[in-house]
């Protein structure tokens, strides 16, 4: 033993070889609840559609393989909308292809507006319309093209950020432009309409309901680490107040209102889009009728076995 040692001497020397004691910062990595970087957010579409617009005149689809603003967290960097989620707005204009590409990483989008745009999705090629949820799977090559007169904008949900996790994401261009396809059948598996969801919604008759979005060939979420689902609460109503170790993107489809999220009160209306961080209490209350959209990194918690939820019963 050597005389003058000391806890500060042994850290130093520690840490020359690579070794960190573990007593000193235990409590953070067992924390007593949930700690997302993520704070809860609103984009408001008042704002981003006049600079969606302005990228569409100056930036061409030969120039951005994707025209995209992704919806950046206040306090965490891109890829991050919430701790694992990312979520971002794109447009197409008349006449562009977004060429083909595919990546390990998945991609749902949520048509916000427009009408006579596609995507191809191995070899599928899927018409939008607003209110459309279209499902691009793992590695399946993809590609989108405006055919119509309208500019197209949906917003983009990917699991990029668990890939900062699992340096596992590939990307590979296609050789062409465009994947070749056929016009998806009409049950396609890649596409969810708005009309069926808010058929299934408003067969509920309570002021508040939820339905998730059910993959038709596997009966399971909509991929294995993102999940979606739609909600509606009528005019003057609210969800009951909820909280999920699942982070959560929400696109108000149709409608006004906020949302209270642990002191935060996030205020939207339709087209806004608005982040939950985990674990965070929340509760909508609607001013009118309203449907909003959403999606979440539930699938994956279930995986790993670490969701938990507690609503408040109303
Ligand atoms: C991507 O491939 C798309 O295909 C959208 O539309 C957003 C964000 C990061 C990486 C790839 C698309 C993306 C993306």
């Amino acid at each position: 033993m050597i005389a003058t040692d000391s806890v500060g001497r042994l850290f130093q020397e520690a840490a020359a070889q690579g070794a960190q004691p573990l007593w000193t910062v235990m409590e953070g990595m067992v924390p007593p609840h949930p700690e997302p970087k993520a704070v809860p957010h609103v984009w408001r579409y008042a704002d981003m559609r006049p600079l969606l617009e302005r990228a569409g005149r100056l930036v061409g689809t030969d120039d951005a393989e994707r025209r995209v603003f992704m919806l950046v967290n206040p306090a965490m960097e891109a890829p991050h909308t919430t701790d694992t989620l990312y979520a971002g707005l794109q447009l197409i204009l008349p006449g562009e292809v977004a060429r083909a590409h595919r990546h390990v990483a998945f991609a749902l989008r949520f048509i916000i507006e427009g009408d006579g745009a596609y995507t191809a999705v191995a070899g599928e090629k899927v018409t939008m319309a607003r209110g459309d949820v279209i499902l691009t799977p793992s590695w399946a090559y993809h590609d989108h093209g405006n055919e119509g007169s309208q500019p197209m904008v949906w917003l983009d949900g990917l699991d990029l950020p668990v890939y900062q996790f699992f340096p596992a994401n590939f990307a590979q261009p296609y050789s062409a432009e465009r994947y070749p396809s056929e016009p998806a059948p009409s049950d396609s598996h890649l596409k969810f309409s708005w009309a069926e969801m808010q058929a299934r919604l408003d067969a509920d008759t309570e002021p508040y309901a939820f339905a998730e979005y059910v993959h038709t060939q596997t009966g399971a979420p909509v991929s294995r680490v993102i999940g979606a689902a739609a909600e509606r609460i009528a005019g003057r109503c609210s969800s009951p107040t909820r909280r999920e170790t699942a982070g959560i993107v929400y696109h108000v489809f149709e409608g006004r209102g906020l949302t209270r999220v642990d002191g935060h009160v996030l205020e939207w209306q339709r087209g806004d889009t608005f982040c939950v961080p985990a674990w965070a209490p929340y509760r909508h209350e609607a001013a009118r009728d309203t449907y909003l959209f959403r999606f979440d990194d539930r699938p994956i918690l279930d995986a790993i076995g670490a969701y938990r939820a507690e609503h408040d019963g109303a």
